[in-house]
């Protein structure tokens, strides 16, 4: 007997239907065991979306973007590294990705920063790796060393502490420089007086998607202040005191609370409740600082110099190893509008070992929706779920 045309279809509608609900209860995914470190469910990567490009202004490379002054679409913004002589390497491969994903198309300046100068082999071969302007800046010993103020024998003391809880480069000096540095001191630098954006890379770090737009100007057009791709969490062992001394300056400080903030984001307790304990009160979700794209004029601002200065006093850069990537994180979950705070999703970026992978035909080189190439664990570092959460976005 004939089965009509219509069941034929409705049947084969079903199959579809009912394969489709087996592969999304079954397909592999990451198995992360609830724990009692870890009270979270790995959520479906909203990198494996289809991912374009960003809603609001967006400025193309038409013209006014040729190298040097003929350049006059770009605004006063710049990529700026921070990097070792001998990180040459890395640089020129940091450097050829951005350059061929979106600065060949933009021109934007690189200023380059280090404690000491610049060999003429690390400018040469920078140059050549860009059409656009190259300037190397040696930062000031008074943005460099540690201050005054701190103790050495007690930062020696304080270093056996830290390697004795497993903390990562605790004993180098220069690592607890460096991350001073970049919280509260690179934009002082009297290069940057006229340029309010910038990008952050890091050497041998990977870029992976064509962008096709002027993101500085759209920080600057869609009214944002920081851009990130990936949030993690931090050693809470790194910081037991800032949450603490966080708390002591907004107590005499409410004024500068944005009614807006991310405040469930910095607080939370419920995904990594261990975490939170051990930060006393900070869920130490961060974002990842290696990449950000952000407007210095928040950096600049009296709310976030006052809270730097409060840090800095209070020691924890040498006595704990206090990153800039918590101390930026706090600041703009406390300090700043969460609608002015960022997700590049479509910015495809990797720094060992977690990537921002996302599924749009403009990438190459990663996995769509991978976070990491490392041990699964590292998977409970991902703090994007609570970000969405609490940005109400995603
Ligand atoms: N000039 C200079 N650059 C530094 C110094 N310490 C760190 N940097 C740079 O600061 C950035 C961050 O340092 P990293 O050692 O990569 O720190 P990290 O990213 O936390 O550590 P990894 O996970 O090992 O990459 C890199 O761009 C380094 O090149 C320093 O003493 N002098
Ligand atoms: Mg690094």
């Amino acid at each position: 007997m004939a089965i009509a045309r219509p069941v034929r279809a409705l049947g084969l509608a079903a199959i579809v239907v009912f394969c489709f609900c087996v592969y999304t209860v079954f397909r592999p995914g990451i198995d992360l065991k609830s724990s009692a470190d870890f009270k979270g469910t790995i959520e479906r990567d909203p990198n494996l979306d289809l991912t374009g490009e960003p809603d609001g202004v967006l400025v193309r490379a038409t013209e006014g973007y040729e190298p040097g002054n003929a350049g006059t679409a770009r605004i006063p913004a710049t990529l700026l590294a921070l990097v070792r002589n001998e990180e040459i390497d890395g640089m020129l491969q940091s450097m050829h990705d951005l350059e061929r994903t979106w600065n060949n198309k933009f021109n934007y300046p690189w200023t380059f920063f280090n404690d000491v100068p610049f060999t003429e082999e690390f400018k040469r071969k920078t140059k050549a790796a860009t059409n656009a302007e190259c300037r190397y800046e040696v930062i000031p010993n008074e943005h460099w060393d540690t201050p005054s103020w701190i103790n050495n024998d007690l930062y020696e003391e304080s270093v056996k502490i830290l390697e004795e809880n497993g903390i990562q480069y605790a004993d180098k000096i220069s690592y607890h420089k460096m991350c001073r540095w970049n919280s509260g001191l690179f934009y002082k630098h009297p290069a940057l007086k006229d340029i309010q954006f910038y990008w952050r890379v890091e050497p041998k770090v990977h870029f992976f998607c064509d962008v096709d737009y002027d993101v500085f100007r759209y920080m600057q057009d869609n009214n944002k202040t920081y851009g990130f791709t990936i949030t993690l969490y931090d050693a809470p062992k790194s910081i037991p005191t800032l949450w603490p001394e966080t708390t002591k300056f907004v107590s005499q400080h409410p004024e500068y609370l944005h009614e807006n903030r991310a405040e469930g984001w910095v607080t939370d307790r419920t995904r990594r409740p261990i975490h939170n304990e051990q930060a006393n009160g900070y869920s130490t979700c961060h974002f990842w600082t290696n990449f950000e794209i952000a407007d210095m004029n928040f950096w600049r601002s009296q709310a976030y110099e006052d809270y730097f200065n409060h840090l800095d006093r209070a020691g924890g850069f040498f006595y704990e190893r206090w990153g800039d990537a918590p101390v930026h994180s706090i600041a703009l979950g406390l300090f700043e509008d969460k609608s002015k705070i960022h997700w590049f999703r479509d910015i495809g970026y990797q720094h060992i070992p977690f990537f921002n992978c996302p599924n749009s035909p403009k990438c190459r080189g990663c996995v769509t929706g991978r976070l990491t190439d490392g041990e699964a664990w590292l998977n409970k570092e991902d703090c994007r779920p609570n970000w969405f959460k609490y940005a109400h976005m995603g």
